[in-house]
Formats: structure tokens, C-alpha cells, sequence
């Protein structure tokens, strides 16, 4: 009785406490209708190879930069700087399925990362980082996550390609609610630039 009471607290509190006044943020781009959909269709073809889990599909993104915890306050000057962004689409290639090991996540990705994706993921960052906030020190590596908890790696590396034209990007606060992944945007803003200011 006592471990069922532990599994149920555990599914419902999953992670660690959120401080108080403060949000789980990251800037992300958000697959308009068709992408999302051939999306979804090779996370069937995937998840059939691999087993796990499937993300739901209306919560398939390519996450940018992750903020983590955010206090609140904090948030109007995260918008006004993602506001101030003045950069070009992103036009990006999504050819690959794989399998990381460590996480036991299988995920999309390019074989090449568009100079334009890397730069907008630069400056969120940094911008992040002026107003006080941490952000990862790793090396970006732009994934779409499609399964976790997969048990074994994909039949093939390669797939039929996806191109995606991203032209606007998401600032999303996750708040699970009951265990269940719940994402909100709080921001959303065009990339319509020719290109990157120096
Ligand atoms: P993932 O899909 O590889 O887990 C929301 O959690 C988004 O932020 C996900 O796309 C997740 O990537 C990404 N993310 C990056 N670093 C993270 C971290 N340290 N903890 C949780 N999510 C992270």
C-alpha cells in the first residue's frame, strides 16, 4: 500500500520543485501544421522500431536555448529582449533519427546546422545571459526529441528529408500539471529579416 502511495506521489510531483515566483522557460521554433505532421508520421514509423514513449504531438518542438527556472520578474525583460530579435528564417533540413544512449531518447536532426539557426540561438542566449540568467554551456546540437524511455536505436539513421521554414520562433513556459507535460507560449515573434545584422 505504502509503495503504490509513493508511486502516485511521485507521478504527480515528477522533477523538482519550481522556487517560488519563478518559471520554467526556453525559446524554441514550433513546427507549423505540415512539418509537425511529417513529424508525427516518422515518430509512428520510429516508435515501432524503438518503443517508449511517443512526445505527443502537439508538443514537438526544436527547443533554442533552455532557460530553466526563471524568476518571474525577470520575464517582461526576456520578452522585450526576444522582442528586439531582428533575424532571418531559418530554413532547416531535418534528415536524421537517432538514438542517444545516455537518455534513451530518439530524436530528428540535420546533418548540417543552418548559420541562421546557430545565430539565433547565439543571441538569445547571450541576451539571456546579460540579464542574469543561466543558460547551458554545451554545445548546440538542434533535436527534435520524438520518443523517450526508446529501447533501441532506429532501423536507419537516415530518413526522407523534411524541410522546414521556420519563420518565428516561441518563448514556452512548461508548468506539467498532474504529471502531464503542458507547454505554454508566453512570447512569439516573426523572423522576417533579410539577414543578421553584423
Ligand atoms: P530534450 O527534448 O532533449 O529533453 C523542454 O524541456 C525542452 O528543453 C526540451 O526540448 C528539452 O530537450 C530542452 N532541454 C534542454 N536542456 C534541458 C535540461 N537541462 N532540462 C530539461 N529540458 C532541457
Amino acid at each position: 500500500m505504502e509503495g503504490r502511495e509513493n508511486r502516485r506521489v511521485r507521478r504527480l510531483a515528477p522533477g523538482p520543485p519550481r522556487a517560488r515566483g519563478s518559471a520554467r522557460l526556453f525559446f524554441a521554433l514550433w513546427p507549423d501544421d505540415a512539418t509537425r505532421a511529417a513529424l508525427a508520421d516518422l515518430s509512428r514509423t520510429v516508435h515501432e522500431q524503438c518503443g517508449g514513449r511517443r512526445v505527443q504531438e502537439h508538443n514537438i518542438h526544436l527547443t533554442l536555448v533552455f532557460l530553466g527556472d526563471v524568476r518571474a520578474d525577470l520575464v517582461p525583460a526576456l520578452q522585450h529582449m526576444a522582442g528586439a530579435m531582428q533575424g532571418p528564417p531559418v530554413d532547416l533540413v531535418l534528415n536524421t533519427a537517432e538514438y542517444w544512449r545516455h537518455n534513451r531518447v530518439v530524436c530528428a536532426g540535420t546533418k548540417l546546422c543552418p548559420s541562421a539557426l546557430r545565430e539565433l540561438c547565439l543571441r538569445l542566449g547571450a541576451g539571456a545571459r546579460d540579464l542574469g540568467i543561466r543558460t547551458e554551456a554545451r554545445d548546440y546540437v538542434p533535436h527534435i526529441t520524438l520518443l523517450r524511455k526508446a529501447v533501441r536505436a532506429p532501423a536507419q539513421r537516415d530518413f526522407s528529408e523534411i524541410a522546414w521554414h521556420a519563420s518565428e520562433f516561441v518563448l514556452i513556459r512548461s508548468a506539467p500539471r498532474q504529471g502531464v507535460v503542458a507547454y505554454e507560449t508566453i512570447g512569439r515573434w516573426a523572423l522576417a529579416a533579410p539577414e543578421w545584422s553584423p
